[in-house]
């Protein structure tokens, strides 16, 4: 089913005031305690920018503010990635983020071994007909309500991911599991190689597939030109109805950090 479907299904995103924050000029400086309480405690931070801007400067301040480490794209070591519809010039293969298609559920970077933490995606434009909006689903509320036989079997059986050809540095997969044992999530069904899963990993990876696509488990939300969302990347999935707006353009941005996770 289309994720425009399930987007007009869905219920609209709650979340706490806390996690709304301005900020109204463009060198004002940002609280580092507060927006590390924000992300350590709810994962997701929605940052409306009252000035304009048409770059990632916020969005790379906001990060090295709270003590975050960008993650790079490739090998050339790209650290922001303009998600927007590129037009295809024949031959050359376009990344996933350059077309219009939607993005089914999933995370980011489920392909590499060390995930980034957090996601920031920054809205340059935002789609003025009605396209790009995203669905969210917090998988600690997901988790709930898998049976005990799936998450046991996600947890404790390795897959195998398929690392997409444009960021393949050597190796062709890796195997990881899907949760690992503090409920961190690494998800995105179309590079799992559906070759040798078990029976059992079937229906397990069946069932999380199917309840992230329930209207009691995702929530719609839409993002306007001028607003950050930061969101925890190994605990949220998420995904994005199809582009319907040439102009549509987001800033992308990866980082990992120190402060959510526990290190002696
Ligand atoms: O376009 C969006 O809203 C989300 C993009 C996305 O999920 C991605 O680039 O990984
Ligand atoms: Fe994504």
């Amino acid at each position: 089913m289309p994720i425009n479907n399930i987007y007009t299904n869905s219920y609209q995103l709650k979340i706490p005031i806390i996690c709304y924050q301005n900020l109204s000029f463009d060198n004002q400086k940002i609280s580092k305690a507060l927006y590390q309480y924000i992300l350590n405690s709810y994962g997701i931070m929605i940052i409306n920018l009252n000035y304009p801007e048409k770059t990632g400067d916020t969005l790379v301040k906001v990060v090295n503010s709270i003590g975050g480490e960008l993650h790079e794209h490739n090998d050339q070591g790209i650290t922001l990635w303009d998600v927007k519809p590129v037009q295809n010039n024949n031959s050359e293969h376009v990344a996933r983020s350059h077309q219009l298609n939607e993005f089914v559920l999933h995370t980011d970077c489920s392909y590499e071994k060390n995930i980034p933490d957090f996601i920031a995606l920054y809205v340059v434009n935002h789609d003025k007909f009605g396209g790009g909006k995203n669905l969210l689903v917090d998988g600690l509320t997901l988790i709930q309500h898998l049976s005990q036989k799936s998450l046991t079997i996600l947890q404790q059986e390795d897959v195998k991911i398929i690392i997409p050809m444009e960021f393949q540095k050597g190796a062709k997969y890796i195997q990881a599991k899907i949760i690992d044992e503090n409920f961190n999530i690494r998800y995105r069904r179309s590079i799992i190689d559906q070759t040798d899963l078990s029976k059992d990993m079937q229906t397990a990876l069946d069932e999380f597939d199917k309840l992230c696509h329930l209207p009691i488990i995702n929530r719609g939300f839409e993002l306007k030109t001028g607003q950050l969302i930061l969101l925890n990347n190994r605990r949220f999935l998420h995904a994005r109805t199809e582009i319907k707006d040439k102009n549509r353009h987001l800033i992308r941005a990866r980082f990992f950090t120190k402060f959510n996770k526990f290190i002696e």
